[in-house]
């Protein structure tokens, strides 16, 4: 598993002009090799059009890197979360946004597909990221005597609904390329995660959008998935740098078991070969990803992410008519399989229908929402 301290460096094979990547970490510990054949496509956003970027991004569901979208005059986040020498303002998010509650992921513990998470309150994980430089820094001060010392888990903020709690606070305009968003324009009208035993409507913090602020310290790290519903997602560095792996969807069947059940984890790792006969197949694209740079993650791209340094950015997940149809043959597979794996129960089950789709809301998402916002779409559009 990485620690903070986490370093890369890179061994070229020769063969086929494929690049052979050896991740090392600090601890010593060599882990498998992958392939990557290249380097996500940059782009200079002001120079792009936006028929171009459906022509040859969205339609074509192919990712690419965007430069100069993230105009401060607009981004209020990179001056005011910023440091002058470009670092987190860990003290500007405890003053203004302490007491917000938050996830937290241990990057360093796994649980189940994800890493395990806990809630906090920004205050407490600001707390917890100086903790961790201040290790770090004795650590470095410390090399010499060869003591590994306590290792204290690595914490990555991740899926803060900052939008929504904040809506006075525009932190960012979303830059136009990614403006035809059904997903949370449909969703903004619902405050789907009031609890009704306590409601109380000018209080309540409506959870029920896809537009998050993650902030991580170096060598934080999100696991090897596919976006939730298959939506494309954009993220758009405040300040930091991230490294992204990705691998195209014609190659996913390779980073899963036979029984296409479980997904490679971290492809850092040792990987079994007879848990996962496909793995060492896959060809990787790969990215470095600065601060003021906007990735577009197409449908159905699985990808890897490392925080090369302590970072924040702005991730958004979303759908349109380019994407509309992965979206549902997502849910249409899904409720079919939560179907199948309950049909021995439906003679007895008052409301069969009824718990297949919670059964799928629970595990993908809501069918009927994505048909209600596609109707919408039709209503308005026929
Ligand atoms: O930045 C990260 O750690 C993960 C972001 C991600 O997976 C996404 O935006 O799709």
């Amino acid at each position: 598993m990485f620690s903070s301290s986490s370093s890369f460096f890179v061994v070229f094979s020769g063969q086929n002009q494929k690049q052979k990547q050896v991740v090392k970490c600090e601890r010593g510990m060599s882990m498998g090799p992958i392939n990557i054949k290249g380097e996500i496509e940059r782009v200079n956003g002001k120079e792009l059009s936006y028929s171009e970027f459906v022509k040859r991004y969205m339609e074509k569901n192919q990712p690419v890197v965007l430069t100069g979208l993230m105009d401060p005059h607009y981004w209020r986040s990179s001056t005011d979360w910023v440091t002058l020498q470009g670092q987190p303002n860990f003290q500007y998010f405890s003053t203004h946004f302490g007491a917000s509650k938050v996830q937290v992921a241990d990057c360093d513990t796994r649980e189940f597909t994800d890493q395990k998470r806990e809630e906090m309150m920004v205050s407490d994980f600001i707390a917890r990221c100086l903790q961790l430089e201040e290790a770090s820094a004795v650590q470095c001060y410390n090399e010499n005597s060869s003591s590994n010392g306590p290792s204290i888990s690595v914490p990555y903020l991740k899926d803060w609904h900052f939008v929504k709690e904040y809506p006075e606070y525009v932190a960012y305009v979303t830059p136009m390329f990614f403006c035809d968003d059904w997903l949370n324009l449909y969703l903004d009208n619902f405050r789907i995660h009031i609890d009704s035993d306590t409601q109380q409507p000018d209080k309540e913090i409506c959870c029920s959008d896809y537009r998050f602020v993650y902030m991580g310290v170096k060598g934080s790290w999100t696991p090897l998935h596919a976006d939730v519903f298959r939506s494309y997602s954009w993220s758009g560095n405040v300040c930091g740098k991230k490294r992204w792996l990705f691998l195209d969807p014609s190659q996913c069947h390779l980073v899963f078991d036979r029984n296409m059940k479980n997904c490679v984890y971290n492809i850092f790792d040792e990987v079994s070969n007879s848990k996962f006969p496909g793995f060492s197949e896959a060809i990787w694209l790969e990215c470095t990803q600065n601060a003021g740079e906007i990735i577009f993650v197409p449908s159905g791209w699985y990808h890897q992410v490392h925080n090369l340094e302590d970072t924040i950015s702005i991730n958004h997940n979303w759908f349109n008519a380019y994407n509309l149809s992965w979206v549902w043959n997502l849910l249409l597979r899904d409720y079919n399989e939560a179907k199948e794996y309950i049909e021995d129960i439906k003679d007895i089950c008052d409301d069969f229908e009824g718990l297949c789709q919670r059964n799928l809301a629970a595990n993908t998402g809501d069918m009927e929402m994505a048909l209600e916002v596609h109707q919408q779409y039709l209503s308005i559009f026929p």
